[in-house]
């Protein structure tokens, strides 16, 4: 028996004393370092009680211990369910209860404020702080630096990721050993990772993208991560002389291009930049040419699929495409209401299929038929086409979703808590260009009758609820909202009417 994912991405690094994180402050962590801290923690979920197959909830600080914990779930065969840090006590709570996760490990900080939720959702509470401090490392230390690696299949589950749905609550989407394993591989093959190359990692590390694309890739090929807690352009600039190759969101390009400091000179060593989690504009990348002489080379992907698509690392990088299907995965563009599959050139939506493909949401069999169908095709609720080089282009959205510097902003769920505010009868959001995020919320309000919305307690009544990332950047009033013969909001006329509120 085995445990593919551990043996795949960490347990081939027993032992071996070479360099796997360096910090901000010069410290470095090797693989056996890390992998000794790993089995501490394993120990440590397993002496909580945890069993093979039960949900570790987290929602802590980026640090090497927090990309352990993601290594100790994978050794004790346990299912990994990490959380944006912006997360209210009320967000967490939804998710730790629809999960049924049974332990919820947090920064101590924040241990006050968590505590009830977490309660309430049937989960015990430890701590584990980005410094490495915490009530769950303080067990950890008592406990051996090695473990028995608990045995799993390709097919059992190794993470569960929250994305919002456009209707309704979150869904977990569930992610089998396979589906990281597979994405790993190709990624790391098609990149050319190898054990020299030192990603230059600012990415959040609880999406797909900074956990999942950069730190499975890195592990299968042997390398190492300059770990920045979070993007700083000063600590970009001044690591970048010592990386290969750095992994980013749109808006990390367009801030490195308008700081000067950013040259030809401080990227010429560069092997390769990658972006992706929301669209590059062809300018990006063509201004990024300019100045550095590399082309960024998009990706396309999405929390159910890992990554979908990639441009090539030897052939030609297009700008405004997102490459070919990986190999071994099948794209088809298919009509949005029949589903017959339309010939290239076409504008359809998306569909995934191929062994980076979800195995469907957590405990939501309905909304998992509505989206994965039968013949395991997934509808990505994406916009595209394929071009006449075999190229993807996406287009648009089926879905309504705003992404903003690489986050998911779902309109209704933010509608939803508009609603309920004083003196509003509705309220519609919407995604407008935004000159460093890409696109952002915009929140139209028409207020009840003879009522006067007061906008700044309504902003800031929904802290309470939503993440800072989830707020409208604006709120503006208006007398009603413009609606179609069915009675349907038309957010297109909204967006045109508003299209330049946020522009420089
Ligand atoms: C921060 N704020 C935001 C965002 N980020 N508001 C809207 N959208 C955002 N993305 C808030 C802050 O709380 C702050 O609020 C204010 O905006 C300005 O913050 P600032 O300091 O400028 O932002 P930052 O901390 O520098 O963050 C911007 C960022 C960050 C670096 C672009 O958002 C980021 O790292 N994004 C990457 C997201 C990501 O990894 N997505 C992958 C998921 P206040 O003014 O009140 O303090 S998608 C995925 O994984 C799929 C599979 C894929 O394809 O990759
Ligand atoms: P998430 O649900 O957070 O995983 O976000 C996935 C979504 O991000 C996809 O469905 C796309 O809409 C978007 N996305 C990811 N990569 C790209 C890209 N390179 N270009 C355009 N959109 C992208």
């Amino acid at each position: 028996m085995s445990n593919p994912l551990y043996d795949t991405l960490f347990g081939h690094h027993t032992g071996k004393p070479t360099q796997f994180i360096h910090l901000p402050d010069g410290k470095m962590i090797t693989h056996d370092d890390f992998l000794h801290i790993t089995a501490r923690y394993a120990n440590a979920l397993t002496k909580l009680g945890m069993k093979a197959g039960d949900r570790v909830a987290v929602q802590i600080e980026k640090s090497p211990e927090a990309i352990a914990i993601y290594a100790a779930c994978a050794q004790a065969g346990l299912v990994f369910l990490p959380l944006n840090t912006g997360y209210t006590p009320e967000e967490v709570g939804y998710f730790i209860g629809n999960s049924g996760a049974r332990i919820f490990i947090c920064d101590s900080a924040k241990a006050v404020s968590l505590k009830p939720n977490a309660q309430t959702s049937g989960a015990m509470l430890v701590t584990l702080d980005a410094d490495g401090t915490g009530s769950f490392s303080d067990l950890a230390k008592t406990l051996p630096d090695s473990f028995a690696t608990v045995d799993r299949t390709r097919d059992d589950l190794a993470a569960l990721l929250y994305t919002s749905g456009t209707t309704g609550r979150s869904k977990g989407a569930m992610l089998t050993q396979n589906n990281l394993i597979s994405n790993a591989q190709t990624l790391a093959k098609l990149w050319q990772f190898t054990a020299d190359d030192i990603l230059l990692h600012a990415l959040p590390i609880f999406h797909t993208h900074g956990l999942f694309v950069a730190i499975n890739t890195t592990l299968i090929a042997g390398g190492a991560m300059i770990l920045l807690p979070k993007f700083n352009l000063d600590q970009i600039i001044a690591k970048l002389p010592k990386a290969t190759t750095m992994m980013g969101v749109p808006t990390f390009y367009t801030r490195l291009l308008a700081d000067p400091r950013f040259t030809g000179d401080l990227t010429r060593h560069m092997r390769l930049f990658t972006s992706g989690s929301a669209p590059l504009l062809a300018e990006t990348h063509i201004q990024f040419e300019h100045r550095t002489g590399h082309r960024i080379l998009e990706r396309y992907g999405m929390t159910e699929t890992n990554m979908t698509t990639s441009n090539p690392y030897d052939g030609e990088r297009r700008a405004g495409t997102v490459g070919p299907a990986l190999p071994g995965v099948e794209v088809k563009i298919t009509d949005t209401k029949t589903g017959a599959t339309l010939p290239d050139g076409e504008v359809g939506q998306l569909e995934v299929r191929g062994p980076n493909v979800f195995k469907g949401y957590w405990q939501m069999p309905e909304k998992t038929r509505e989206e994965l169908r039968q013949d395991g095709f997934f509808i990505t609720g994406d916009l595209g086409l394929i071009d006449q080089y075999g190229y993807i282009q996406i287009v648009g959205r089926d879905k309504d979703l705003i992404i903003s510097g690489g986050y998911n902003i779902y309109p209704k769920e933010v509608e939803l808590v508009l609603d309920e505010q004083a003196g509003v009868l509705e309220s519609a959001v919407i995604g407008l260009p935004h000159p460093d995020f890409g696109e952002t919320a915009l929140a139209v309000l028409v207020p009840k009758k003879d009522a006067n919305p007061d906008i700044e307690a309504i902003s800031e009544n929904i802290a309470k609820s939503l993440a800072r990332f989830k707020h409208p950047r604006k709120l503006v009033l208006l007398g009603e909202l413009p609606r179609n013969t069915m009675g349907k909001v038309q957010k297109n006329v909204l967006r045109d009417q508003f299209k330049d509120i946020f522009a420089e």
